[in-house]
């Protein structure tokens, strides 16, 4: 039986959703747990007792930090080559994974601080956006072509832009907004945003990757492993 790692993640964590996109670029396969963060697995939190998610479980080894996930998995193979961007890269995804993450979350939350949290989150918010924007202008990806930075980021500036929609899309970042639109849109967001029952002990493993589209392994033992597609739900592979 062939051993995949087990990734455990949560379809609209930010974080997990970038695990799941560097794990579908670099064309490595993974058994996924999708769980619900209100009720987790006593399984997940003996994986991990840092109980957030995603988590990779590599036969025993624990990467329980998602940028750790994605470097593993381009590391093992990088066929778009996200990894080769400039050094400027990793201190952009510092900043969104810092202040501009700090910010989103006061954005969102903002009815458990005190008055004026809403709109100073969203400035400060703001001027990070607007620096993405002025790097985009006539470019399709953050330097150029797409990088682990641009996926790294871009489901955090889904999250700032869902926060209030209408307010994001009124404003003068026509170059922030295409860049978003182009993944929102993109048959590799789609891909990873397949919903998945949450997992329970005995049910089936859901294998998430290159192996489920049948593309590559196919001498591999995964008898009694669903094969999962693009849209679809679960099938069992014979
Ligand atoms: N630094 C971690 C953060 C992961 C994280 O905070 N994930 C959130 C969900 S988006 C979580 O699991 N929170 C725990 C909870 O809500 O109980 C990473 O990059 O993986």
């Amino acid at each position: 039986m062939t051993q995949y790692p087990i990734l455990w993640s949560f379809r609209r964590c930010p974080y997990a959703i970038r695990a799941r996109l560097a794990i579908a670029s670099s064309r490595q396969s993974v058994v996924l747990r999708e769980i619900l963060l209100r009720n987790k697995p006593a399984a997940f939190l003996t994986t991990s007792a840092k109980g957030t998610v995603p988590v990779l479980d590599l036969n025993g080894t624990v990467i329980a930090e998602s940028i750790k996930v994605m470097h593993w998995a381009l590391q093992k193979s990088d066929p778009a080559k996200w990894l080769s961007m400039p050094s400027e890269g990793h201190d952009l995804i510092a900043k969104a994974d810092g202040p501009f993450k700090s910010a989103l979350d006061l954005y969102k939350y903002y009815i458990r601080y005190p008055d004026g949290t809403r709109s100073t989150a969203q400035q400060n918010g703001a001027k990070f956006l607007l620096q993405l924007n002025k790097m985009l202008v006539g470019k399709d990806w953050l330097f150029g072509r797409q990088s682990l930075a641009d996926m790294a980021i871009l489901p955090f500036v889904r999250q700032f832009a869902n926060a209030d929609i209408t307010w994001f899309n009124m404003q003068d970042w026509p170059d922030l907004l295409r860049w978003l639109n182009a993944f929102t849109k993109s048959g590799t967001f789609a891909n990873v945003m397949t919903r998945y029952p949450s997992w329970e002990p005995a049910q089936k493993q859901v294998l998430f990757g290159f192996d489920s589209h049948g593309k590559t392994n196919k001498t591999a033992d995964v008898s009694g492993l669903p094969l999962c597609t693009q849209n679809a739900s679960c099938t069992l592979r014979s």
